[in-house]
């Protein structure tokens, strides 16, 4: 006689999936694939692809010299890719010095994706000014939209008290972060840099701010039925071979 026992076993791995949480939901993040923009007729100079460029002045309105992609505020201590055209590592040179001191410049930089309601959103990137850069604020932000395109709200981390606090580094470059929770009726997140309401230093002297490799990463929503991830193993089979 012979007698065959199933023993199921279930391995139950929870959160096995890394990668998918923390995937970075922007294009071109570390900024090294650029296009060519016309600043003023005929006069072109490199932006970053992918992210929308808003400039203006706060008296004489919008402009386009209020940033430009440059390869040489790519490299460390900044993440060191290969991404442009010649296999550099550009980043993003905003500039203070294109205002005045009544006609302010302001420049945004943003990328929008898809969102979702309850997830948490961690925008992070790398951020450094020369020690002679003036401006009223500079900002990393995560605005939140509704599906109409409405801004509901905004998260903002002011990186100007530290921004030009020289540490050693190429343009006192260093790594902010910051994480929000989207609102109810959020339907899409912008992860923005902004330079607000700059000046020309009158001392002259270096006044670069420049940022490069960036990150949006949204938490899954939680809730247990995607949190848990249940993998069936294979069934073993025991064989009990009866004494004859
Ligand atoms: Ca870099
Ligand atoms: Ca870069």
């Amino acid at each position: 006689m012979k007698k065959s026992n199933f023993v199921g076993m279930a391995v139950v791995a929870v959160c096995a999936v890394p990668g998918l949480a923390s995937a970075n939901l922007l294009l071109n993040g570390n900024l090294d694939v650029t296009y060519q923009q016309e600043i003023v007729p005929n006069f072109f100079l490199p932006k970053p692809a992918d992210w929308v460029n808003d400039g203006f002045r706060s008296t004489t309105g919008a402009y386009e010299d209020e940033m430009s992609s440059e390869p040489w505020a790519g490299p460390a201590p900044t993440p060191v890719t290969t991404g442009g055209v010649a296999g550099d590592d550009w980043a993003v040179f905003l500039k203070p010095f294109s205002g005045t001191a009544t006609n302010q410049a302001t420049g945004h930089l943003h990328q929008t994706v898809a969102g979702t309601a309850g997830s948490n959103y961690t925008f992070s990137g790398w951020a450094g000014g020369e020690s002679n850069a003036l401006m009223q604020d500079a900002l990393f932000a995560i605005d939140f939209f509704d599906g109409s395109n409405n801004l509901i709200s905004s998260a903002e981390l002011s990186i100007l008290p530290t921004l030009v606090t020289a540490n050693g580094q190429a343009f006192n470059y260093k790594f902010y972060s910051l994480t929000s929770a989207a609102p109810v009726g959020t339907a899409n997140v912008r992860a923005r840099i902004s330079m607000i309401n700059a000046i020309p230093n009158p001392a002259g002297g270096g006044q670069a701010f420049v940022i490069d490799d960036f990150s949006l990463t949204a938490d899954a929503v939680p809730e247990p039925a995607t949190m848990t991830i249940f993998a069936l193993g294979a069934a073993i089979t025991l064989r009990r071979r009866s004494k004859k």
